[in-house]
């Protein structure tokens, strides 16, 4: 149980752990890859570690100490035929993933995870990998978990996806640079192209047209280092927690300031928080800034189009910084909040309302009226770590004491939240 009481301020220097996608990539990569890939500020959440677990059972030697990988690559076909099931956790991004690299496999595997991801749709990536030839099974038709995947020769083939959704492009692209011929994804909205970047990293060749990607097949992994940089994602409610908190500052130092993964800076700015962007620099293909940010007032706005992929996973933060803005907030056209570890919509105005917001869900998104007193409350994470997360932020402007239930959730994508806030509270 984690409990969270208001605080005078948020002030000091500090780092947030490494980004999860891009952590996921660099192991997933490195095994596939010839060579020896050294990975350093890798993310030891739950998610990343899922991954890991899954290559070590197909064989692949993986050294971790904290935030240092060593995984020693056998190339695209090292991976051997797992004698068990391949358990991916909580891990959407694992699952999906996994599922076009599997599809190449000439052998036969099932993956499965926990209660939350076998309620998340698996037949937006099973659907275009059986086009392409892989044979996948799975309950309702391939919908849902667990997956038996029995790869072989795939065909290219030219995707049109309904969503913008990173890990649908990136498991067909994932199973094209094995396939006959190009393999082409062409997404609704440009959604985080952390894969099209780390490719090339390793060596391939990858085209990109606005919002099409393209791969040829018969391509191989160099292995590589990689240096991980902060996850915008975590920095969300670090910077949420300075908006909330009146006379806080703080120096988020090494974030990766990837342009489909910064929407969560734009909207801040918008609302009329301070946040400045300082010593901008590339790492690895990925941008990375320290983040300067200073309490402000804020001001209700609307968000929705291309902005929602690039902020997607700090909906439900956004929504606790909206409680005390000044004006209403409006969400829309985010949907896809509904197939995520818990629905982020339902979630997210069940769990406001117990400190007393004003939150209605839509069909697409939520609308937030602000400012309102908040009152500390008990909240349950639903196992969802995003929605533990912020709604300690939310304890963080309410009144008394709020405890989150099921806190254990957040070591998902952020070991050590608890203490940093701490660390930084004055
Ligand atoms: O991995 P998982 O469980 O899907 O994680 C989430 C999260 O909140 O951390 C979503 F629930 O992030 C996804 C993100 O929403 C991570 C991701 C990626 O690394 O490719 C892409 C996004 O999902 P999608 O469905 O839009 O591709």
């Amino acid at each position: 149980m984690l409990r969270v009481k208001q605080t005078n301020k948020f002030e000091g220097t500090v780092r947030v752990p490494g980004d999860k996608s891009i952590s996921h990539r660099a192991v997933m990569f490195g095994a596939l890859a010839n060579g020896t890939t050294e990975i350093e500020g890798f993310l030891p959440g739950a998610d990343c570690l899922s991954t890991i677990a899954c290559f070590r059972s197909m064989g692949i030697e993986i050294e971790q100490q904290e935030d240092r990988v060593t995984v020693r690559g056998k190339g695209w076909y090292g991976l051997q035929e797992p004698v068990s099931r391949l358990d991916v956790g909580n891990s959407g991004t694992t699952i999906r993933l996994m599922s076009g690299i599997l599809a190449t496999q000439p052998f036969h595997a099932v993956m499965e995870g926990d209660e939350s991801i076998a309620k998340r749709p698996m037949r937006r990536v099973v659907a275009p990998l059986r086009q392409m030839g892989a044979k996948i099974d799975g309950r309702r038709e391939g919908e849902f978990t667990p997956l038996s995947i029995r790869g072989g020769e795939l065909q290219g083939i030219a995707y049109t996806s309904p969503v913008a959704s990173a890990q649908v492009k990136s498991a067909i692209l994932l199973a094209g640079l094995q396939a006959k011929g190009e393999t082409t994804v062409t997404e609704p909205h440009l959604s985080r192209d952390h894969t099209e970047r780390m490719l090339q990293a390793f060596g391939v060749r990858v085209e990109r047209d606005g919002c099409t990607v393209k791969v040829q097949g018969g391509q191989e992994l160099q292995a590589r280092s990689i240096q991980v940089p902060g996850d915008i994602s975590s920095a969300a409610f670090l910077i949420a927690a300075v908006m909330v908190v009146p006379g806080s500052s703080l120096l988020i130092e090494n974030v990766g300031i990837n342009p489909t993964r910064t929407g969560i800076i734009d909207v801040v700015q918008q609302m009329g928080g301070k946040l400045e962007l300082l010593n901008e620099r590339v790492v690895n293909e990925e941008p990375v800034a320290d983040l300067l940010v200073t309490h402000s007032e804020l001001k209700g706005i609307e968000i929705a189009g291309d902005l929602i992929p690039r902020l997607i996973d700090e909906i439900p933060v956004i929504a606790v910084m909206a409680t005390q803005a000044s004006g209403r907030t409006v969400i829309r056209d985010a949907e896809e909040l509904k197939v995520k570890e818990t629905d982020r919509i339902a979630t997210v105005v069940g769990q406001l309302r117990k400190f007393g917001a004003t939150v209605t869900p839509t069909e697409d998104g939520m609308i937030i009226e602000g400012k309102t007193a908040l009152s500390g409350a008990t909240i349950d994470s639903m196992g969802d770590h995003r929605i533990g997360m912020a709604m300690a932020i939310a304890g963080l402007a309410a009144s008394g004491e709020t405890v989150i239930e099921n806190d254990e959730a957040i070591a998902v994508s952020f070991p050590g939240f608890a203490s940093l806030l701490e660390q930084i509270s004055h």
